[in-house]
């Protein structure tokens, strides 16, 4: 009888999973008795180690297992040696969850510790700096023209870049359908709106506020109908001044851009001043000023001629005066314009004024 033959000697079977086991567990055995054997074992090995030994476990203690089948022999044991033969099959099922639980927790500990060191950061190591920024060139020059003009005693006034047409024309001397208009022609929206095509606009609204007298200067971001090319761009940055007080004459208005050129350019700057027409300034002038380069024997940058034609001014003319309640009897003034990117494109030798508008910070960052 197959069944019987089995069951013939259960103490041999009990011994023959014994032996079983400590075959396979030998190689756990080093894990709980030398720990210079964990220490070799990196994160990843040991939690696999930590599995092979959950399934050692379930096929040597689990139900399935040969001790387990041994166990259920007890009852069928001859009753005198039943009591030594249970103790028996005991005493190995203890022994064997021992001998894996030293093991377990020797894992248990290593893989904690693995773990704390895995997620370990050194707070004594250097930050990642944040690239420090920098003011854009325009910006810079800017901020260059408002500290003379503030230290000339200007106010800096600002407004806003979409405007009505009385303010953007019609204030300014360029009634409907002028011809005037067309240098100035700018972009238009539906509601008689208009994005500024000079910050004129800003100092018409400031003399009907705060009537004249007044100084005070606009930079500011200004659009004209252009094709881009390297000396021109839809959008770009303009600075307009305007003195406005009893008795101010022409005199006054080469004072303060000879001043000002001076300034910004080095002492030795001469400024000179050609007739010219704007609708806004009777009489208008354009200036120019002595190349900073070659201080005017002739160069790139001043074209071979000397000089550098920087920007347009005059009288204020007194219909625009009177547009905004100033009484051009009592007061007169004097206006000015030019380019922001201009002078930086100038300053810095730039061929293409677009570079300024790109944004690629390799170009910008050379100039702060
Ligand atoms: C140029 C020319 C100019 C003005 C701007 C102005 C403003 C008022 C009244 C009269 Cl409120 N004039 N501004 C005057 C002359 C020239 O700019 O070439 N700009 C880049």
């Amino acid at each position: 009888m197959t069944e019987g033959q089995q069951h013939e000697n259960p103490t041999a079977q009990v011994e023959a999973a014994r032996r079983a086991f400590e075959q396979e567990f030998e190689r756990f055995a080093n894990f709980a008795a030398d720990p210079a054997a964990l220490r070799g074992l990196d994160f990843k090995s040991a939690e696999a180690e930590q599995r092979a030994l959950a399934e050692l476990r379930t096929r040597h203690l689990g139900k399935k297992s040969a001790l387990a089948a041994s166990k259920k022999l007890i009852g069928r044991v001859a009753p005198e040696e039943r009591g030594a033969f249970g103790q028996f099959v005991q005493q190995q099922e203890a022994a064997v969850a021992s001998s894996i639980e030293q093991v377990e927790n020797a894992l248990n500990t290593h893989v904690a510790a693995a773990r704390t060191a895995r997620e370990a950061i050194d707070v004594t190591l250097p930050g990642r700096r944040p690239r420090r920024g920098h003011l854009h060139p325009i910006t810079l020059m800017r901020e260059r023209i408002e500290d003379i003009f503030v230290s000339l005693g200007y106010a800096i006034e600002d407004g806003r870049e979409i405007e009505t047409d009385f303010y953007n024309f019609t204030a300014l001397n360029i009634p409907d359908n002028h011809p005037a208009r067309a240098p100035q022609d700018t972009f238009y929206t539906t509601d008689g709106f208009a994005l500024r095509s000079q910050t004129s606009t800003v100092q018409i609204h400031a003399m009907q506020r705060r009537g004249a007298p007044l100084r005070m200067i606009a930079p500011g971001r200004v659009f004209r109908r252009d094709t881009p090319d390297p000396t021109h761009n839809p959008m770009f940055y303009q600075v307009e001044g305007l003195c406005v007080d009893r008795g101010i004459s022409m005199a006054h208005l080469k004072g303060t851009v000879a001043e000002f050129l001076r300034r910004m350019f080095g002492e030795q700057t001469v400024t000179r001043f050609r007739p010219s027409y704007f609708p806004f300034t009777e009489p208008s002038a354009e200036f120019d000023f002595s190349c900073f380069k070659c201080g005017g024997k002739g160069c790139r940058i001043c074209k071979n001629s000397g000089w550098i034609e920087l920007g347009g001014s005059g009288m204020v003319h007194p219909n625009v005066l009177r547009s905004v309640g100033v009484d051009p009897e009592e007061f007169s003034g004097f206006a000015f314009g030019l380019g922001i990117d201009r002078m930086v494109a100038l300053m810095y030798g730039l061929d293409d004024i677009r570079l300024l508008f790109e944004n690629d910070v390799r170009f910008l960052e050379q100039f702060d």
